[in-house]
């Protein structure tokens, strides 16, 4: 299997990259953590980017708050798929960030999940990465199914609750 990249803007990210990290070792999945900023290492970012695919990377995750440019900055520089995770990181709760992340301009795709949305993010790029890995695939179905379990087990407990 490829690995995914989980990149963040700042250390400051690291709540929301561990929900993306849990989900990718609830999987078994190779990854690889970095913290790199649009705005205080761009050459990194760039750099990063442009060498993605030759160092293994199958999809590449961006982190960031604020004014997060990072999502779209490694994108500019490589063909892999990459996923924004908005960070609610100021007074703006967030809403900066998924603007910054979702908004870009044709040619320059950025897959966007919800404001701190690592476990998404994570659950994307391995759906993307099942393409054409029928054993990740299995996974991911069997996934599905103890989810739609767990909301019917929840369904049991509340209507025996609240019964009249
Ligand atoms: C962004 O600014 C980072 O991704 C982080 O979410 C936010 C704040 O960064 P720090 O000032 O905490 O390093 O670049």
């Amino acid at each position: 299997m490829k690995c995914i990249a989980i990149v963040m803007g700042s250390k400051s990210d690291l709540n929301i990259a561990k929900k993306a990290i849990k989900i990718l070792d609830d999987f078994d999945a190779p990854y690889a953590v970095r913290v790199i900023s649009a705005h205080r290492s761009p050459i990194e970012a760039i750099d990063f980017a442009r060498n993605a695919y030759d160092n293994g990377f199958g999809a590449i995750i961006a982190i960031a708050g604020k004014a997060a440019h990072l999502g779209g900055v490694l994108a500019s520089s490589t063909a892999l798929p990459v996923i924004g995770v908005p960070v609610s990181a100021s007074e703006l709760d967030g809403m900066d960030a998924l603007l910054s992340t979702v908004q870009m301009p044709s040619g320059v795709p950025v897959a966007t999940v919800a404001i701190n949305g690592g476990a998404n993010s994570a659950l994307l790029a391995l759906q993307m990465l099942a393409i054409d890995d029928q054993d990740l695939y299995n996974k991911l179905v069997e996934y599905k199914e103890e989810m739609s379990v767990s909301v019917q087990d929840d369904d049991d407990e509340i209507r025996q609750m609240y019964v009249k």
